[in-house]
């Protein structure tokens, strides 16, 4: 049965590259153009100068609507100002002219100060049990129910056009537009954050951003004042760890984990509260590239995330994400060797179990990236009943940020009207007037109490209730004893990571130091890892040549050495279990064998994954039957760092052929640097031979000449790369 649907599926493939070139083979039929262009005749151009059509003019016929200003009046000549004679100057009463070209001088708002460069997707939370009895919160009532949402998923340091690959923490957002309102989970894919309280944000982002002289590095961390920043910051140390680990250069947007990070609360109806931390779990699995990848992506397609998102979906292949909570009381709280309400600290998963409550799809793309990714306003202190905040003073202080920011970026209080922002429940309230006001109250009343009966009330069952949290103590700027211990919980993410895995950190850390001209920052960062692991202190202190190794940095709470590892927080631990939801790229020539090419496809997609053809020309390769295979991508536009995968599928000629391109040599000796599994065919393997391929390489090579190997290759891509033993 399951080799039937193979063969059938190969069949069907066949049959469509055959369809290909068929389609090909054609010329091309006239086709009717949707929009005609009008040659103008000599009459047409003799007397009335303001009408006068150039050639390429293209005026609508019946198919198209006539264009018309922002007042709606309809557009006569779209190509010409209006001007005094042909050669004379322009008229200040060009109202068209003037309209297009002011609404274009306004077209950029301020790009997000932190999060510019971001990529958002439509969906929905789907609640897979009642919570009622821990939350009141309407989404989590009724088993089932779908609720609309909307994800921003971002990075934080780099400008809106800044590159995907940049090593840095992901933001990752989700506006929920629940039936009591919209709730905002903003959160990132790193659990803890680098500041205990929000009074230290701008100085964290001034550092991390481009230094103000000289205006760079864009994107990037690996820099003096970061780092200047950081040693001097020893609650970061925990957030370094996981910043300079693979989680910071995920294999797309689509691979990572999304974290709450504060604590929150949940209340029931009867008004008792619950402690809850979110966790966003992929169920794509986890997944980074290495930093040489990241590097080499950045170069081949900046949008690399975007895209991914962008085809993933529209491939009807969605995104799927399972809520996760953490639910603990305040005797917990009060017994955890950390603060719960200490963002640079975690409640690691073997001690609270996650508890798996519903989940989240993107299955529909953005229409238009400004109106929606761009205008999306997500704040921190969108709640619903049901949902509360905690004393987190980073949480505290981002509730005051957000709204504040929308301001600024939005230009004024009716952002929330944008569609992408504006709640799909009836909204009733006083509010009116203000910039671009889309919905103001009818009717006389606009202010309550009132004694004509109309307009809203509260509701002291239905509203939002803060919890009746008890709170008294001396006005002080000062911070919690409980928040002091800065490494222990660094230590514990090191030691819970794979032995390559603490090898990427400190790669990391060396690459990121050798950047910093100041040894004495360098030697900083050493003394505070000193504190964390022994080992990766010395590495990392080799690895810069750091002639004295510092004394460790003063600890105000000493290590603490008997945590345990936690396996949740590796990822090569966590690894999906398929190859689904990746990708191949098969390099294939003219001559190329079809019926393996046919074969290969199938396996690729009965796994769920994708595959893209790189060929000579981007026309395409003539296959072994003569018929034309139509390529996706030009070889050498597209490395294989793209792909998670690759195949060569040449013929000995074709072979021959690109064997000399250096950009064939470039793209197999990569994939066998990045462990990748490579799939060949006989007449190919000396493209292998030429990038260097030996022994040591034998597990990421599967001969598509032998036997099942179809098979073997899909089976061996499920553990996504070969790393040496
Ligand atoms: Fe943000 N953050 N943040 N942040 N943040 C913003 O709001 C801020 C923090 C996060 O896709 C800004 O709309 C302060 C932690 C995400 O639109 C701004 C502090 C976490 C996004 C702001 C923090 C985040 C932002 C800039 C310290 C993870 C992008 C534009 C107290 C839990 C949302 C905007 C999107 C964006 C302030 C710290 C996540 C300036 C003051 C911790 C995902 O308001």
């Amino acid at each position: 049965m399951y080799s039937t649907s193979r063969a059938l599926l190969a069949i069907a493939i066949l049959v469509a590259f055959s369809f290909a070139a068929d389609a090909q083979s054609v010329p091309p039929k006239a086709v009717k153009s949707k929009n005609p262009i009008v040659r103008p005749t000599a009459k047409d151009q003799v007397p009335n100068v303001a009408s006068v059509a150039t050639p390429e003019e293209q005026t609508t016929g019946d198919e198209n609507e006539v264009m018309t200003t922002e007042q709606g009046m309809p557009v006569g000549s779209h190509q010409n100002s209006l001007k005094v004679g042909p050669l004379g100057p322009t008229l200040l009463e060009d109202f068209q002219l003037r309209e297009k070209i002011f609404h274009f001088d306004h077209e950029r708002i301020p790009e997000r100060v932190v999060h510019a460069r971001g990529s958002g997707a439509h969906g929905f939370f789907e609640n897979y049990g009642s919570l009622a009895e821990i939350t009141k919160a309407d989404i989590f009532q009724r088993p089932g129910e779908k609720t609309p949402a909307f994800v921003r998923l971002s990075t934080v340091a780099g400008s809106a056009g800044s590159p995907d690959l940049a090593r840095d923490v992901r933001g990752f957002a989700v506006k929920l537009y629940t039936q009591q309102g919209n709730w905002d989970i903003v959160g990132n894919n790193i659990p803890v954050f680098f500041i205990q309280d929000a009074i230290k944000f701008p100085d964290l982002i001034h550092a991390a951003k481009p230094e103000p002289d000289s205006g760079f590095p864009q994107a990037q961390t690996a820099h003096d004042n970061f780092w200047d920043f950081i040693s001097l910051t020893p609650e970061s140390m925990h957030m370094v760890m996981w910043i300079m680990s693979d989680r910071t250069i995920p294999r797309s947007l689509r691979f990572m984990e999304g974290f709450g990070v504060h604590t929150f609360r949940f209340v029931n109806d009867a008004g008792k509260s619950t402690f809850v931390k979110f966790h966003w779990k992929p169920k794509q699995g986890l997944q980074s590239v290495t930093w040489d990848e990241a590097v080499k992506i950045n170069g081949a397609d900046p949008d690399y995330h975007r895209r991914d998102l962008r085809a993933s979906i529209a491939a009807g292949d969605y995104p799927v994400w399972e809520l996760g909570l953490q639910l603990f009381d305040e005797e917990f709280a009060e017994q955890f060797g950390f603060d719960v309400l200490d963002s640079t600290k975690l409640i690691p998963e073997e001690l609270v179990p996650i508890r798996i409550v519903g989940r989240l799809v993107l299955d529909r793309t953005v229409d238009n990236f400004f109106a929606e990714t761009e205008q999306v306003a997500f704040c921190t202190q969108n709640i619903v009943p049901g949902i509360d905040f905690t004393n987190d003073p980073l949480l505290q202080g981002r509730n005051f940020s957000y709204l504040d920011t929308q301001l600024k970026r939005l230009g004024g209080p009716n952002f929330t009207n944008i569609p992408i922002n504006a709640p799909r429940c009836p909204i009733h309230n006083f509010q009116q007037d203000g910039h671009m006001t889309i919905t103001n109250p009818k009717g006389r009343v606009n202010y309550e109490p009132n004694s004509w009966g109309g307009g809203p009330r509260e509701s002291l069952e239905k509203g939002f209730q803060s919890h009746p949290a008890k709170e008294e103590g001396t006005k002080q700027r000062t911070r919690s004893e409980k928040f002091s211990d800065h490494y222990s919980q660094a230590r514990q993410f090191f030691i819970s990571q794979t032995p390559l895995e603490q090898e990427h950190i400190s790669s990391a850390l060396i690459f990121e130091l050798s950047k910093v001209q100041r040894v004495d920052i360098r030697a900083l960062i050493v003394s505070h890892l000193m504190n964390i692991d022994g080992k990766l202190a010395n590495t990392v202190a080799s690895g810069l040549r750091l002639m004295e190794m510092p004394s460790p940095a003063k600890a105000l709470k000493p290590t603490r050495m008997d945590l345990e590892p936690s396996p949740a927080l590796s990822i090569a631990k966590n690894g999906p279990k398929s190859f689904a939801g990746r990708t191949v790229g098969i390099i294939i020539t003219d001559g190329v064998n079809v019926q393996q090419l046919a074969e290969l496809v199938n396996a690729i997609k009965e796994e769920k994954a994708s595959v893209k053809l790189i060929a000579p020309q981007v026309g395409g390769v003539k296959g072994s039957d003569g018929k034309l295979i139509i390529a996706d991508e030009k070889l050498g536009g597209s490395p294989s760092v793209l792909y998670d995968a690759v195949a060569l599928l040449a013929s000995k000629e074709g072979a021959d052929l690109i064997a000399a391109d250096p950009a064939t040599h470039e793209f197999v000796a990569n994939a066998l640097v990045h462990r990748k599994f490579i799939a060949y065919c006989e007449p190919a393997k000396g493209l292998l031979e030429k990038a260097s391929a030996n022994p040591t390489h034998r597990l990421q090579l599967v001969s598509l000449d032998q036997s099942h190997a179809t098979q073997t290759f899909i089976e061996k891509c499920r553990s996504l790369r070969s790393w040496p033993d």
